[in-house]
């Protein structure tokens, strides 16, 4: 096709053919480089067609195929300007004293990350996301941000998905130029499971930034401090909003519960107010912070910090708007949300009804019930295309105050003790992680210490071992892997370390890190990954490709492994991603800006011989198949 193509080129045609004729016209390239990519799209859906995708063998089908209606607004109207265009004028302190100053509650929609995290295992997909981003800019710009990136969702889009999540970020911001971004990072941890060298976190919080991340809510899994200012550093230094988060445990009410009272607390905020905070998070991840200790909470931290504080909950128990409402008397500045249809249950308290709730009173949002409605519809309607992950609705139970367990692990962990069989036994895995987490002195639980503390609990079940057994017996034991970096200190340390006993029999002869696990990690070979990806992709890579290897370098060779195959299939819609295009199904993929190609499914053949089948499609009109080996 290429010498087809520079016979018939008009330059050719007019004899002006020389060798920099060839560099100059990329023209040139573009037909086969098209067609390749449309041959990966239909090996793609080929596979689909005959084999299903993996993703969601087996599971409950969604049975909406039609596009979730976008609500309506008038895109010829300019943006309204929004939070992001205050923080651009502004600065990341003047920005944070701007917000001391408002008389409304401000709001953050959680729905892009955290909500489809905690319902629906993370998995929803950048185009659904996209679709509705626009609508967004121009109907929701009063919100104070939009949490969309962080947490789970690095890692799941490039695993489950196959997605690159920085081009989620870069797409995302392009369709919302005026409301904030927000990410979760993990401190040292950053997206991951584990703690990553220092000069990868700053690497990661520069490029982000540059990306269009405009506020970094970083925690540590164990509250441990040094973990924390490496990351708060790099979001400074890069120019970001640094939202470092006190992570919740226990009860301040409760006299029985001091390891995790008022004052530790007010002084973990006052540390990092020290450290330049220009907003301090309080991440409820569990859901435990009820309405009368986040009042006592907020208020009290209003009395001792200067710096706007933003309060994040989960509505496991059912009662979190409340908290929400009783923090919003005491002059909260900030609280989290789930649009309607996405809220509740393990995801936020319902940012709708929170609205309503403020309404016409003292923090009166000033938001538009009718514009948030219409958002809450497409998410309803987007939601239908996720059935496969949004099985199991645990009922909310006030068991919940006693294991303690994050919004985000309590159905996956379910769903772990189901896949092992388990499920008959929740009850019980619930107690025991109440008791794992005794075991291991009271300690924080959110990713990645909730993993290792749930995988324990995991083992003791299904090994029928007892806390006693595991601290005093002599059984030889393999332990999960997550269980020996918590308590080996990887995942930095806790108020008051681990218990001697019970690290040494988990350890054995392996010692435990001293101090910050970053501090000795050798630093990360930029360069020899650099090399490693670019054979993986086959181009010289980019800072983020080279990034996403680092933090997951096996899930990292799989998505490029993917993308080699079938090209990006990001923009395929959701129930065709999932299960393939029904019979006469006819599709148009947007493969680059301006091109389109209209993919019509036809059938499948008979298996050959060989074990393979063909899949007939019409591409552009033109008849076109792929071959496919069964795996049945
Ligand atoms: C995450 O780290 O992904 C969390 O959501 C913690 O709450
Ligand atoms: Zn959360």
């Amino acid at each position: 096709p290429f010498l087809i193509q520079l016979i018939t080129h008009p330059a050719f045609l007019a004899g002006e053919c020389t060798t920099r004729f060839i560099d100059e016209t990329p023209d040139l390239f573009e037909l086969p480089r098209r067609r390749n990519r449309a041959t990966r799209l239909l090996s793609y859906l080929g596979e689909i067609a005959v084999n299903g995708n993996p993703l969601v063998k087996g599971l409950p089908k969604a049975m909406r195929r039609s596009p979730a209606p976008v609500p309506k607004f008038d895109n010829t109207a300019a943006v309204p300007e929004g939070s992001r265009d205050r923080l651009k004028e502004l600065g990341p302190e003047k920005f944070a004293q701007w917000i001391l100053k408002q008389k409304a509650l401000l709001l953050t929609d959680t729905t892009f990350r955290d909500a489809h995290q905690s319902l629906l295992a993370t998995r929803f997909r950048t185009k659904d996301l996209l679709n509705v981003a626009e609508a967004y800019a121009h109907l929701a710009s009063d919100l104070f941000s939009l949490e969309m990136w962080g947490g789970a969702t690095f890692d799941t889009s490039m695993r489950f998905l196959k997605e690159c999540p920085w081009q989620r970020l870069a797409d995302m911001r392009e369709k919302v130029p005026n409301i904030c971004f927000q990410m979760l990072f993990r401190a040292s941890n950053a997206v991951g499971y584990s703690s990553y060298p220092d000069n990868i976190v700053r690497e990661f919080c520069s490029e982000a930034t540059a990306a269009g991340m405009d506020i970094f809510r970083i925690f540590d899994a164990l509250n441990f401090l040094p973990n924390m200012r490496v990351a708060m550093e790099a979001v400074q230094k890069a120019g970001g909003v640094c939202e470092p988060a006190i992570c919740y445990t226990g009860d301040i009410l409760n006299p029985a519960r001091s390891k995790y009272d008022l004052k530790y607390y007010v002084e973990l905020a006052k540390e990092l107010e020290k450290s330049g905070a220009h907003i301090l998070a309080i991440k409820d991840m569990a859901g435990l912070c009820k309405p009368y200790a986040a009042e006592l909470l907020v208020k009290t931290l209003k009395q001792e910090i200067g710096i706007p504080i933003h309060f994040h909950t989960h509505d496991t128990a059912g009662m979190q708007a409340a908290s929400i409402l009783k923090a919003a008397e005491v002059k909260l500045d900030i609280a989290d949300g789930a649009m309607a249809s996405m809220s509740g249950g393990t995801s936020q308290p319902n940012l709708n009804a929170i609205i309503e709730g403020l309404r016409f009173g003292k923090r009166d949002t000033n938001l538009s019930a009718e514009h948030f409605s219409q958002i809450s519809d497409y998410w309803q309607s987007v939601r239908e295309f996720y059935t496969p992950f949004d099985g199991v609705m645990l009922p909310a139970t006030a068991e919940l105050y006693s294991h303690e367990m994050p919004g985000g692990q309590y159905t996956n962990l379910y769903q772990q003790a189901r896949a092992l069989g388990l499920s008959e036994r929740w009850p019980e895995i619930c107690k025991m992680y109440a008791e794992v987490n005794q075991l291991l002195g009271d300690i924080v639980k959110v990713t990645p210490t909730s993993k290792a503390v749930g995988d324990l609990a995991l083992f003791m079940v299904a090994n029928s071992l007892s806390s006693e057994d595991v601290v005093y017996g002599d059984r030889e034991l393999a332990f999960p892997d997550s269980v020996i970096d918590l308590v080996s200190g990887m995942m930095g340390h806790p108020p008051g370390g681990f218990p001697k006993a019970v690290q040494k029999r988990i350890l054995r002869d392996k010692k435990p890190v001293k101090g910050r696990p970053g501090a000795s990690l050798p630093p990360a070979d930029f360069t020899a990954a650099s090399e490693k990806v670019q054979k993986l992709i086959g181009r010289e890579p980019s800072m983020r490709d080279v990034l996403s290897y680092l933090l997951y370098p096996k899930v990292y060779e799989e998505f490029a492994a993917h993308q080699r195959k079938y090209s990006s299939t990001s923009n395929l819609p959701t129930p065709v991603f999932f299960y393939g295009q029904e019979t006469g199904e006819e599709i148009g993929v947007d493969i680059e800006e301006g091109k389109t190609l209209i993919i019509k499914f036809l059938t499948i053949s008979e298996p050959h011989a060989d074990g393979t089948r063909t899949v007939f499609f019409e591409l552009n009109g033109q008849p076109r198949d792929v071959t496919v080996t069964d795996l049945s």
